[in-house]
């Protein structure tokens, strides 16, 4: 337990995707070592947590099957586990990742459908120790941005999430196990996610930790007309926002950066 008076630190979960498309040869050797450094290079930057994925969740994007999903992050997982210490996550929606993932050691199960899929409440709720992001979507990933609509954002995402938390604790998990996430970019307009950013001490205050993803999004992209690989100053500008309201885990894909600013946005809310 923190002293009364201190806040916790927000942590920093770095972004390893283990995806063909994130790698030029496609094959599995280069991936896994490419994977490997990175993942190492995020530890030294100071993440607290690395997220790995093996199916891409960007809008549009197409589904992976099983085996392939398992090939790809389960040698990631292991590999890392045996290195070092950092709390590992995994970002995935299947069951059987997720059984996999844990029995290897993963910290964490960072699952954009909430643990609506077949078997994955029951699957999480199993392990007696691994944490879960619960985060919102609207509609599925391929189809999501198509044509987003709210009555009340805020409002309805708070409902969504509260829900899934019931879901995990009728299951028998203990409060502190469950993240919430509003889930940046999944099904919203860039007003839709404004409004969330603005908003979103109404989640923190709900009494679960708020994890909070926005980097490099397609809001940043958007209001400063940048490309992917020039959006890191609107992501930090996004991250002290968050952690300004309470937010508990930032998810980035640049660490240092990340880190820096979140230890300076602390020092002043301390
Ligand atoms: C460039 C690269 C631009 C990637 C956008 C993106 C979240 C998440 C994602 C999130 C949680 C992404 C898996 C989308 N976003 N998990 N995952 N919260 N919990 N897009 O906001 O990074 S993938």
């Amino acid at each position: 337990m923190p002293p009364a008076n201190s806040l916790q630190l927000p942590q920093v979960m770095g972004i390893l995707n283990v995806t063909p498309d994130s790698f030029s040869d496609g094959g599995h050797f280069f991936s896994i070592d490419t994977a490997l450094r990175q993942a190492n290079l995020m530890v030294k930057e100071g993440a607290d947590i690395i997220d790995i994925g093996g199916e891409s969740t960007r809008p549009g994007a197409q589904s992976v099957p099983l085996q392939e999903e398992l090939d790809r992050v389960m040698p990631v997982i292991e590999k890392i586990r045996a290195e070092c210490s950092i709390k590992i996550s995994v970002d995935t929606s299947k069951a059987e990742v997720m059984r996999e993932a844990i029995a290897v050691g993963a910290d964490m199960i960072n699952d954009i459908m909430a643990l609506r899929g077949d078997g994955s409440l029951a699957t999480v709720a199993a392990s007696d120790k691994v944490q879960v992001c619960l985060m919102h979507i609207q509609g599925a990933p391929r189809t999501m941005q198509q044509n987003p609509h709210y009555d009340d954002v805020v409002a309805e995402i708070k409902t969504f999430l509260l829900e899934r938390v019931q879901a995990c604790l009728e299951a028998g998990m203990e409060p502190n196990r469950l993240l919430i996430d509003p889930g940046i970019g999944f099904g919203k307009t860039v007003e839709h996610n404004l409004l969330l950013m603005k908003k979103l001490s109404e989640l923190t205050h709900l009494g679960y930790q708020v994890l909070v993803g926005v980097s490099r999004k397609s809001l940043i992209g958007k209001i400063l007309n940048k490309s992917v690989t020039e959006r890191k100053y609107g992501s930090l500008a996004l991250a002290v926002l968050a952690v300004n309201q309470g937010a508990a885990i930032i998810r980035t894909h640049d660490v240092a950066a990340t880190v820096d600013a979140i230890k300076i946005t602390h020092a002043v809310m301390q």
